[in-house]
């Protein structure tokens, strides 16, 4: 079967995928005319624009940030929000995904409360009874927030995963690297870890030898991108033999760490130092509207780039079944894993 093909049948898990940056162009449109309807639209085509970092754009990491505020004023309404969710969870799986865990940090806009923002993803989640992905939430902790907002997405974080223990399985810090000290995070991340949330965090997306010991030592259930930790990537030993040993699953995200130059081309991810390191990996987009990616683009990239053949492939994504929050969902998914591999005879 030709690669393309194969990777889109592929039934895939996706881990590490931010709400307000997985947005597709046909989404925001969307959002845009509800909002105008409503009389609230002050966007324009050429802002929507903004919204996608492509190969060859001259934006980096830093400058990546601002272009969330693009899809932010698109899901500052009940009704956007829940759009967005559903059209987002809907591209997935049309993409062949059958599980996900969305990831967004909740936030306060003039027309929701924190509390109405979780519940509303939550709400859709749940609702989305005539899609067959398995869909649930992590909250997200931006690492640019002050302790006390930190503190306050926790404790919802808390609440909303005692009141739906299916959907609220984990809690992550993402945002800016170059702002803010995961040390500042360890007390509301280990509330929630003693709250029974499951931990990712974002991990060695800059250059900060220090920090990463520090994440990994706190020993996350899976970590983000990890780019600089091998020594060839700005990483120091020590840290590289903490993540082989500790075997902390990592969300990889080729396209992602492309498009913000944090790695110079497909070629040098170190996709191939982990993999040959045997350290736990699972492919993800990270924000497929701003990448212009897909979860099956993604696993094709990989094959092409590394030489990875398909019943490898489908290996990788079988694997991903044993790092997911819902642990209760593992076998129903593995179940289905080996049955295409099966089918396939790979
Ligand atoms: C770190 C990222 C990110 O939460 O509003 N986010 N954080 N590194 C990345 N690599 C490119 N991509 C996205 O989705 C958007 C938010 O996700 C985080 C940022 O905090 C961004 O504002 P939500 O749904």
């Amino acid at each position: 079967m030709g690669l393309h093909k194969f990777c889109r049948e592929l039934p895939k898990l996706e881990l590490h995928a931010h709400l307000n940056g997985s947005l597709s162009r046909s989404t925001m449109l969307q959002l845009q005319r509800c909002l105008a309807d409503n009389g609230m639209a002050d966007t324009s085509n050429a802002f929507l624009d903004e919204f996608q970092i492509g190969a060859g754009d001259t934006r980096n990491l830093a400058d990546c940030f601002q272009v969330f505020n693009i899809a932010h004023a698109l899901t500052s309404t009940k009704e956007t929000l829940a759009k967005a969710t559903a059209s987002t969870l809907k591209e997935f799986e049309d993409d062949g995904c059958c599980y996900i865990e969305l990831r967004s940090t909740p936030r306060q806009t003039p027309h929701m409360t924190i509390s109405e923002y979780i519940e509303t993803i939550v709400q859709t989640m749940l609702n989305t009874t005539d899609m067959s992905i398995i869909s649930c939430l992590i909250v997200s902790i931006n690492r640019s927030s002050s302790q006390r907002d930190a503190d306050i997405i926790a404790d919802y974080a808390i609440e909303y995963h005692a009141k739906y223990p299916d959907i609220v399985v984990g809690i992550e810090l993402s945002g800016n690297p170059a702002i803010g000290n995961f040390k500042d995070f360890v007390p509301p991340l280990t509330r929630a870890r003693n709250a029974g949330l499951k931990i990712t965090l974002h991990c060695g997306e800059i250059c900060n030898p220090q920090e990463v010991i520090e994440m990994l030592n706190f020993k996350p259930e899976r970590i983000g991108h990890g780019v600089c930790i091998h020594p060839r990537f700005g990483g120091i030993d020590a840290a590289w033999e903490l993540l082989c040993k500790s075997q902390i699953p990592v969300e990889i995200c080729l396209t992602s760490n492309v498009n913000t130059k944090s790695t110079p081309d497909y070629n040098c991810h170190h996709f191939n130092e982990l993999y040959n390191a045997n350290v736990p990996i699972v492919l993800c987009t990270d924000d497929k509207g701003v990448f212009a990616t897909s979860l099956s683009q993604e696993y094709q990239i990989c094959a092409e780039t590394f030489g990875i053949e398909q019943s490898k492939l489908a290996r990788l994504s079988l694997s991903a079944c044993n790092y997911i929050f819902a642990v209760e969902k593992r076998k129903m998914l593995m179940d289905k894993l080996l049955n295409f591999i099966n089918k396939k005879e790979l």
